[in-house]
This record gives structure tokens, C-alpha cells and sequence, in this order.
């Protein structure tokens, strides 16, 4: 398998919004994370990966895009980026940027002009349809976030395509003049020496021609046969990948919901002349009771099928991404761990264990090195994100849940609770700003900080920094074949890692039960490379205790 810095790479996910606020305005910027820089490189990642930060009238927090080539007022100036960018570089530290090309903003100059007239010469940059009669859309596709997936615009007697909000118009990638103008932009900042892109949603920019109703999912049709995976999506990454990624030396990793082993190997094949991974999201999905919405923890055993399915299928053919958090999901340690305060830390420490010990690279979302946990919430008007606010009137105040009914499922799920802001320190507002911040900080900001963390060895940051630091040391972490033990095991995931003569055993106890677990003979003289517990690994037989994790390591 070919050796690349980014199959290396530990990757961190800022979402600017929440990082960090240097002038005051309760809102993070850019000038606030090139003060965070240090901390970054203390803590060991390689690359920055940031949510976007180009002009936007946020109605989905910068993934409605009004101009790909400005810096959003809110995050500061082009130069800020410029100094961020420099900063970065400086430590060895690569920068790469959210590339939001599935749709743009309806305040984009584009779509101005295409809702203006059918003549328009940007009317076929977006996707315009008939409706079926004046007050009914194309077809009964709803959005991502609630409603009808099609608007109605008077200018040009048409509904237009938006799979996610109605300020979000898709973009018609058949159009070759779309993809050109979406070429050169990204050229222009891979000029500015830009180190990759995370590509939002790219799984969804092909569409088919036809676009019928699709099968019922609660009160609107699904969009995924005709507008996922669609019959020119690998066409157009090769197109991208021809005329713009193979010029620079880049991360490349598509955000490709509904993706699977199989058309991975297409995306993100070693040679398949596309991307370098994806982000697949069965893991963090499927497990809705409402929707997406629901209180459930998802099961050990369901995880483990999956995570292997991944790692034995892509091993030597494809690359993988590993995250349990991003700014779309609720917060690992609440989610798959145990938030309690008895076993945040241990729960927190162990789900990375269980994730940095795999194939791939490995994604940390801010604040998840810390051991962040989901937020209180206490009414609908704690939220900010346009999907929570719009499922809260969709399921709730329709009258389809009772608030009881609901409010569990919304506020475990909510993306809210990974975009409350980074608890630095435990002065006002966790030291993320000397204002009002644009969403609450978590009240356990005093317990759960950064400053707090980076002084204690044992802290779950200083757990981070000894796994990043691992995976330096040891290739059989980042190179090593997979293989799951004790598939059935209820409550115990543990797999190994093979390199030629190097080999690991990765043992993680995802319940608050002790559990009684045998070392395989051939690990019997192995050492010990991290574990969150303090105890010898030498005998034979142990009763792991809650949460436990450990790495052992043969030659
Ligand atoms: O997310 C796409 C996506 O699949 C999410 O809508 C996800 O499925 C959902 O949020 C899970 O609850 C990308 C961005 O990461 C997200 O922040 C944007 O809202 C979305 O695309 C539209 O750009
Ligand atoms: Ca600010």
C-alpha cells in the first residue's frame, strides 16, 4: 500500500462559529484560531480541516455560500486568512478548507440572476423544474430540513431544487459551465497554497434527468435514488481531479452520505483518480427513531459490524476516514460513550482508543479532545441551528409528537450540541469570548477546559496527545490489517492490528460493567502502549473495569 502523508495525518475539525473570539463580538474568528495555533501544535495534529468561512448569510452557519473567493464578515478578512494560513504552514500545520459546491446560497450573484428570467444566462446554473400546477412542486421530495425540497419563484414561473434549505439552491453540475467556474475557484485557492478539501455533500451533485416522486418517508417523498451516487458523479470528481487536485500535493476527503464499501473503492480507490478518502456515516446513522431523532445509544455490537465491514473491505484498496464526532453530530462521549461524570473521562479516553487504534485517519472535533459533552438543553429557543429549529416545528408544534414525546430524541441529536463554544478556561463564557456568545456555553465549562487539561497528565487531552503521538511512532497503527476478536462479545471491542512481524491488541470495555477478559497466549510477554486505567497488563486474565482500554504491542 502506497505511503502518503495524509494517510499519517491527524486531522482537526474547527468550526470557526464556536472556536474561539478574539474581538469580542461572541462570535469565533479567524484571528481567534491563529491565537489557538500553539495549542493545536502542543496537542500534535498534522492538518486543520474548517467549516466553512467564506461570505454567507449563515442560515445554515456558512454552508450556504454567497461568494466562494471572500472571507465571511463575521470570521474577519482575507488577509486574517492569510495570516491564519502562514501561521499554520509555519508549524508544520496544513490548512484544509470546507468546499460547499452541492449548492450555493441563494444570495450567490449566480442564482440572483438565474431566479430572474428563463433567459437568464445563469438560469441552467441551478436545477429549474415545471411544477406539476401552480401550487403544486415537481415532484414530493422533501429537504434535509423539513418541507418540500422545491421553491416556488415568481421571476420564473418555476420551483428550483434545494435538498437542504430554501436559501440553499442546488447546483446543476451538468452544467459545464457550472463545473468550470467551480474548477477555477478551486484552483484559486489551492494557488494560495491551501493544503486540500473536505468536499460537503459531493455524493448528491449528480442528479437524474427524470426526477419522479420518491417512496413516502414520513410526510415527504426521499430524494436518494435520483440525487445520490448519481450517473455522473465519478465523471465529474474525475473531471476535478483532472483539472484541478492532481496539480497539488492535497487532502482530499468527500463528505458522501449514503456511501458504502464498494462505492467507496470508487471515490477513494488508490487509483481510481478521484479523492483520497470519504467520510461514510452508516455508523452514526440508522439508528433514528423519528427521523434521525432519537435517545437510543446505538449498540456495540451494530458498531462493531460496521466499523470492521469498513476496515476489511477498503484495507488495501481504498483509504478510510474515522470520526465520531463533527459539527453535524451530538458529542461522542454523550452519544457512544458515558457522560456521567464517574465515566466521562474514562468513556471519553476509551472511544478514542477504540477509533485512533483503526486503518484511516482519524478526525478530532474540537472540544472532543477535552471530553466535551452535549449541552442542557432546556426549550427550543436554545437551539440556533436551522435543522433542530425546523424538526422542533415540523415534529412538535405540528402536533405529530407531544414535546415529552420528542424533546429526548432532539435534544441527544441536535448538531446544536457540538456547536456550543470551546471551553478554553474557566473565566466567563469558558474564555471563548469577552462578550455574549452567538450560542450558550456548556454550564460544565468550569469542570471541562483546555486550560485545565493541558496541565493534567491524565487529562483525556493529554490521552489525545499520547494517541496522536503513537501513531508517529508505530506504522503498524497507521499501515497494520484489521481483524475483530470476539465478534459476539456484548459489552467488549477488541480487534488487532498486523505489520509484518509488529502486531497490537486493542481491548475497550464500552460498558459501566467490570468484565472479565482473557490476554490471547500470543500477547502474553506484549507491552503496554496506552491504557486509561492505571494497572499492570502482565497477567493472563483480568477483570477490566468501566470503560477500560488498553493497546498491546508484539514484535
Ligand atoms: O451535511 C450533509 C448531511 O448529510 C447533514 O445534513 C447530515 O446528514 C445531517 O446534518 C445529520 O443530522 C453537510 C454539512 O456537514 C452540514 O453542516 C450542512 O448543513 C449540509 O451539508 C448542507 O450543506
Ligand atoms: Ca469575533
Amino acid at each position: 500500500m502506497k505511503k502518503t502523508w495524509w494517510k499519517e495525518a491527524v486531522i482537526y475539525q474547527i468550526y470557526p462559529r464556536s472556536f474561539m473570539d478574539s474581538n469580542g463580538d461572541g462570535i469565533g474568528d479567524l484571528k481567534g484560531i491563529t491565537g489557538k495555533l500553539d495549542y493545536l501544535k502542543y496537542l500534535g495534529i498534522d492538518v486543520i480541516w474548517m467549516s466553512p468561512v467564506y461570505q454567507s448569510p449563515n442560515d445554515d452557519n456558512g454552508y450556504d455560500i454567497s461568494d466562494y473567493q471572500a472571507i465571511m464578515a463575521d470570521f474577519g478578512t482575507m488577509e486574517d486568512f492569510e495570516e491564519l494560513l502562514a501561521g499554520a504552514h509555519k508549524r508544520g500545520i496544513k490548512i484544509v478548507m470546507d468546499l460547499v459546491v452541492n449548492h450555493t446560497s441563494d444570495e450567490h450573484k449566480w442564482f440572483v440572476e438565474s431566479r430572474k428570467s428563463k433567459e437568464n444566462k445563469y438560469q441552467d446554473y441551478y436545477i429549474w423544474r415545471e411544477g406539476k400546477d401552480a401550487q403544486t412542486p415537481p415532484n414530493n421530495w422533501g429537504s434535509c430540513f423539513g418541507g418540500s425540497a422545491w421553491q416556488y419563484e415568481k421571476g420564473t414561473d418555476m420551483y428550483y431544487l434545494h435538498l437542504f434549505s430554501k436559501k440553499q439552491p442546488d447546483l446543476n453540475w451538468d452544467n459545464p459551465n457550472v463545473r468550470q467556474e467551480i474548477f477555477d475557484m478551486m484552483t484559486w485557492w489551492c494557488e494560495k497554497g491551501i493544503d486540500g478539501f473536505r468536499m460537503d455533500v459531493i455524493s448528491l451533485i449528480s442528479k437524474t434527468k427524470e426526477m419522479p416522486d420518491g417512496e413516502l418517508a414520513g410526510l415527504y417523498g426521499r430524494y436518494d435514488p435520483y440525487c445520490v451516487h448519481g450517473p455522473n458523479v465519478h465523471n465529474y470528481l474525475r473531471e476535478m481531479n483532472q483539472k484541478v487536485l492532481s496539480k497539488y500535493d492535497l487532502l482530499t476527503v468527500g463528505e458522501t452520505p449514503g456511501v458504502t464499501p464498494e462505492l467507496a473503492k470508487q471515490y477513494a480507490g488508490e487509483d481510481t483518480h478521484e479523492l483520497n478518502m470519504v467520510f461514510q456515516f452508516e455508523h452514526v446513522e440508522g439508528d433514528g427513531i423519528y427521523g434521525k431523532w432519537t435517545d437510543q445509544k446505538p449498540s456495540l455490537h451494530r458498531l462493531k459490524k460496521i466499523f470492521s465491514r469498513w476496515q476489511t473491505e477498503l484495507y488495501d484498496t481504498a483509504w478510510n476516514s474515522l470520526f465520531w464526532d463533527n459539527h453535524d453530530q451530538p458529542r461522542a462521549v454523550s452519544r457512544f460513550g458515558d457522560d456521567r461524570p464517574a465515566y466521562r473521562e474514562a468513556s471519553a479516553k476509551m472511544l478514542a482508543t477504540c477509533l485512533h487504534m483503526m486503518q484511516g485517519s482519524p478526525y478530532i472535533y474540537q472540544g472532543e479532545e477535552l471530553g466535551m459533552t452535549n449541552y442542557p438543553f432546556q426549550s427550543p429557543q436554545d437551539f440556533r441551528d436551522i435543522e433542530s429549529i425546523n424538526a422542533y416545528r415540523e415534529w412538535c408544534e405540528s402536533g405529530r409528537l407531544s414535546h415529552e414525546e420528542f424533546w429526548p430524541c432532539i435534544t441527544h441529536k441536535s448538531r446544536d450540541n457540538a456547536r456550543t463554544p470551546m471551553q478554553w478556561d474557566n473565566t466567563a463564557q469558558a474564555g471563548f469570548t469577552t462578550g455574549t456568545p452567538w450560542i450558550a456555553v456548556n454550564p460544565n465549562y468550569k469542570e471541562i477546559n483546555a486550560k485545565a487539561e493541558t496541565a493534567d497528565p491524565d487529562s483525556v487531552f493529554h490521552y489525545y496527545k499520547k494517541l496522536i503521538a503513537l501513531r508517529k511512532q508505530y506504522p503498524v497503527i497507521v499501515y497494520g490489517k484489521y481483524e475483530l476478536l470476539l465478534e459476539d462479545h456484548e459489552t467488549l471491542y477488541t480487534y488487532t492490528r498486523t505489520l509484518e512481524q509488529e502486531k497490537l491488541l486493542i481491548v475497550c470495555n464500552f460498558s459501566d460493567q467490570e468484565t472479565h477478559f482473557t490476554v490471547p497466549e500470543e500477547f502474553a510477554h506484549a507491552s503496554c502502549l496506552i491504557s486509561n486505567k492505571d494497572r499492570d497488563y502482565d497477567k493472563a486474565e483480568m477483570m477490566l473495569r468501566p470503560y477500560e482500554a488498553f493497546v498491546l504491542y508484539k514484535k
